[in-house]
């Protein structure tokens, strides 16, 4: 099939991954309906997808991965920058050379017998100006029907990187034989290049989305000026009218999606306050003309963790799910074709199929200690199925932040929310997030690691530089700078319950957080920053849940705790050796003066 650009450059390098490979066909995907129907027809004649029921799901696909790839991996993700010291100590790394030198016979005849897709695909809405164009070669359906959802996809890419520019991402992916051992995801971030091989897990193979949109794309941010980052934005909407824009960086299944759709309590509701999802997961935010900060979402589509979506945790996401949407490892019903996972309602089907592909009688399979669905099944629902979607979501120059929101998984420690002196300060207090880790990589689940800004497997370039970009980036926002915040929403008590209620009621901290964005509400001034009056916290309505004994133990500041929290910084904070910015050190030292005092 003929090339969909006369762009050399993108040609040339096809080219030469079809050389590589040597596939027996070579499809361009230009994004057209009668193109990626007769693939999902092939995809379901070969059993790769499974169609769901038309009436109750329509235009709904399942697919089943194989059990040893069902998370991203981190410790088989590389950057591959020239100079190891480039990509830091929270990255694996190895020279480019020998990386190509390793990964080049594993691609060397990989497509034979097979097509390989050429996915042309733009991050952010098409012509914005913040946007950017990638190239996915790939000989998986499911990825082309993904990164349909998952991204501009399609000739207008192409039309939009125009005929000469050399400014696109190389993506190459082959499942080949799907082999954990020669399992690599690799990122060349001088040559604008992504390798994917033996995964056919969406974190590890939709390229466009952690791969590019975050680890080659904070390179490039970096080199640019501007950030990528893994945070939500939403807007709330006031009753009149007027919409404040936040971002929120939380590690990976800590919640993203549901704070991005989140729906007001009813005190909120009746008074006319609205939420709007403009993205759940990504943020690439740039100095617009104004001197504010813009964020526009790049992906077009939703990838969420399915367990726990439920009509109450999440309706917004889960009607985003009843049409055009591809789950991946969740459990199947038998009687009626449609979908099930841990959390959904308490009806798991009788005649399931779980996601390993065993047909069990649900309940029973359930009661034996086992799951039907992964706990990383997902979905991948298009982002104009949410019916929250913000109205801005195409608007080319993103939306205007206000405030920025960093938080993980603390049982203690941290208190509900608190509010950042400044810029720098809030610098710090992102980069000293930890969190219980999840199921969304492989590895142990809850275990307590860094995860500054929520980034730690994403950033693609040395940790401490890209703390030194987020301080210069405040410098040039000045006063027209974001307010920077930190939240946890997984607080426990002493029996290991949550104490906070989350999901809806979140929206009584972000209450709190926009008041202080106006300016129009005190704070308590702490060692570890501004922390609200009690009185300040809306619990109108859950006032039997969050009684006051609970709200105090909600703020408080521990200071011994947070004596043991500087140490293990302190401790955490060697690895960056001199490339650690003098303001991250001395915001350290800060703290610890404050809390000796
Ligand atoms: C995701 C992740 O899939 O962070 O968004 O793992
Ligand atoms: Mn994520």
């Amino acid at each position: 099939m003929a090339s969909l650009t006369k762009n050399p450059n993108v040609n040339s390098w096809v080219d030469e991954m079809i050389a590589l490979t040597k596939p027996d066909n070579v499809v361009w995907i230009d994004g057209s309906d009668e193109q990626l129907e007769s693939l999902r027809a092939e995809a379901v004649s070969t059993g790769e997808m499974i169609k769901l029921n038309q009436e109750k799901l329509p235009g709904c696909l399942y697919h089943r991965t194989l059990p040893n790839d069902v998370a991203r991996v981190e410790d088989r993700t590389f950057i591959c920058s020239k100079n190891e010291a480039d990509a830091g100590p929270t990255n694996n790394w190895c020279a480019p050379a020998d990386m190509y030198a390793k990964l080049t016979p594993m691609y060397d005849g990989v497509m034979k017998g097979r097509t390989m897709y050429v996915i042309p695909y733009s991050m952010g809405p098409i012509g914005s100006p913040l946007a950017k164009v990638g190239v996915e070669v790939t000989d998986s359906i499911y990825v082309v029907l993904n990164m349909d959802i998952m991204t501009r996809m399609g000739k207008a890419a192409f039309d939009n990187l125009g005929d000469k520019s050399n400014d696109f991402v190389r993506g190459l992916h082959s499942k080949a034989d799907v082999d954990p051992e020669n399992r690599y995801i690799v990122h060349f971030p001088e040559d604008n290049a992504i390798w994917s091989i033996n995964s056919a897990y969406g974190g590890n193979v939709l390229l466009g989305k952690k791969c590019f949109a975050l680890r080659i794309a904070s390179f490039q941010g970096k080199n640019e000026g501007w950030m990528a980052e893994h945070m939500l934005i939403l807007g709330v909407e006031k009753p009149n009218g007027e919409v404040t824009y936040i971002t929120a960086a939380f590690p990976s299944a800590c919640g993203k999606t549901n704070l991005a759709m989140l729906i007001p309590p009813e005190c909120y509701t009746k008074e006319g306050y609205k939420v709007w999802t403009v993205g759940d997961d990504i943020a690439w935010l740039k100095q617009g003309d104004d001197g504010r900060l813009y964020a526009i979402n790049p992906e077009n589509g939703f990838f969420g963790v399915a367990p726990g979506t439920n009509a109450k945790s999440n309706f917004n996401a889960l009607d985003s799910t009843m049409k055009n949407t591809i789950f991946t490892n969740v459990a199947v019903n038998n009687d009626d074709m449609t979908v099930w996972w841990e959390g959904l309602d308490k009806n798991p089907p009788v005649n399931a199929t779980e996601w390993k592909g065993a047909k069990v009688n649900g309940p029973e399979f359930i009661a034996e200690g086992n799951k039907l669905a992964h706990p990383n099944s997902r979905f991948t629902a298009p982002a104009i199925n949410c019916p929250c979607i913000s109205p801005e979501f195409n608007n080319p120059q993103g939306v205007p932040i206000s405030a920025i929101i960093f938080g993980g998984r603390r049982a203690k420690t941290t208190p509900l929310v608190y509010q950042s002196f400044d810029w720098n300060h809030g610098t710090f207090v992102g980069s000293i997030v930890s969190s219980e880790t999840t199921a969304a990589a492989t590895g142990a689940v809850g275990v307590l690691r860094h995860d500054p800004m929520a980034m730690k497997p994403f950033c693609g370039y040395h940790m401490g530089d890209y703390w030194a970009h987020w301080v210069e980036i405040g410098e040039k926002l000045g006063d027209k700078a974001p307010k920077i915040f930190n939240v946890n929403w997984f607080k426990l008590d002493d029996e290991g319950h949550f104490i906070w209620p989350g999901f809806g009621d979140n929206m009584r901290v972000l209450d709190w957080i926009i008041k202080r964005c106006d300016d129009s509400i005190d704070a308590v001034e702490t060692e570890i920053g501004y922390l609200p009056n009690a009185g300040d916290i809306n619990i109108e309505g859950i006032e039997d849940e969050v009684t006051p004994k609970i709200l105090e133990e909600l703020l408080a500041v521990d200071k011994d705790l947070w004596k043991a929290e500087v140490t293990d910084i302190r401790e955490f904070y060697k690895q960056f050796g001199d490339r650690l910015p003098s303001e991250m050190a001395e915001q350290l030292n800060n703290l610890e003066s404050r809390l000796n005092k």
